[in-house]
């Protein structure tokens, strides 16, 4: 896994329906994100935090809440995701709501393509994030990325990587998977996205998903993870407006970080979602971090 790691922070909470993933950067910082990566080998560069448009808190409009400045939120993730990747780095970035992944993984596809390299993204949320104007029952943008990343949304938001689609279907496993909205169900499935979700997961284990979601990787395969803090459980994670229950513990989690570390592809990572308003004594800041840890390759492991 590349050592060098930049740590891009987007303090923005421009797709959401709540305020407050804006501070999710903030919160990373003082969980200590920074030293702790550096206590594991990383040479981590902080780059602060871009600055885009305020949030105006307004209604949506046909179906997209804040589209304007959720456009130029997007551009400016894109542009500072692709520099550190072409600066042969691994990019951090920290969210931020989700709809930010639409720029982060449009800029690692972009690359992806400049250095002919495959992609493969891991998505681990509660949610789909496959929502269009039409399906979606509360026009926040950030339960639209992943349709995005596919070619199924607005041109604005569709063409920001400069390929459309900027990501195929089959290059994305969703993990974690447990509220989805009827209609974004169908257009899932239409598209032929890979989930596992939660009754895959009670089923099957994490172990088995994990091994599914990493197979036929190989060394020219470039894997983001995209890992919206509302995965986990909320008994875990409270710090997110988007909570639901019944995701994995603790321990599941930490399984599904570790299994990555393990395969050593991981080349760009996302944390996303994160409410400090909504969190008791920065908890779910430390969590995140400690997953990160785990992502970053620190083992339970007693074997050597
Ligand atoms: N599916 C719901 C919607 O589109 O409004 C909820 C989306 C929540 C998205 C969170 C970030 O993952
Ligand atoms: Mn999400
Ligand atoms: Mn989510
Ligand atoms: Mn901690």
């Amino acid at each position: 896994m590349n050592k060098r790691v930049s740590l891009i922070g987007a303090p923005t909470d421009i797709g959401a329906g709540s305020r407050g993933a804006s501070m999710g950067p903030e919160a990373l910082r003082v969980a200590n994100i920074g030293p702790i990566l550096q206590s594991h080998g990383l040479e981590v560069i902080d780059r602060g935090n871009l600055s885009g448009p305020a949030n105006p808190w307004q209604t949506p409009v046909e179906g997209y809440r804040h589209l304007a400045e959720v456009v130029e939120w997007n551009r400016l993730v894109h542009e500072a995701v692709h520099a550190e990747l072409k600066g042969g780095r691994l990019p951090i970035l920290l969210g931020g709501d989700h709809c930010l992944g639409l720029g982060s993984i449009s800029a690692v596809a972009r690359h992806c393509r400049e250095a002919g390299k495959k992609l493969r993204v891991l998505w681990l949320d509660a949610h789909a994030d496959f929502n269009t104007s039409d399906l979606t029952p509360s026009g926040n943008i950030h339960g639209m990325p992943v349709a995005c990343l596919c070619g199924y949304g607005p041109k604005e938001l569709v063409e920001i990587g400069g390929h459309v689609p900027a990501v195929s279907p089959k290059w994305i496993r969703q993990i974690g998977i447990r509220s989805v909205d009827a209609g974004e169900k169908r257009l899932v499935h239409e598209a032929g996205l890979e989930v596992f979700d939660m009754r895959y997961i009670d089923e099957m284990g994490m172990r088995h998903t994990m091994e599914l979601a990493l197979a036929t990787l190989d060394a020219n395969t470039h894997l983001h993870v995209s890992f919206d803090v509302d995965f986990l459980d909320p008994d875990v994670a409270p710090g997110v407006a988007t909570t639901v229950k019944g995701g994995p513990t603790y321990r599941e989690a930490q399984l599904c970080m570790e299994m990555i570390a393990d395969c050593g592809a991981m080349a760009s990572l996302d944390v996303m979602e994160l409410n400090p308003a909504l969190d008791v004594r920065n908890a779910t800041a430390h969590v995140a971090v400690d997953l990160i840890e785990s992502l970053f390759g620190k083992s339970t492991l007693m074997r050597a």
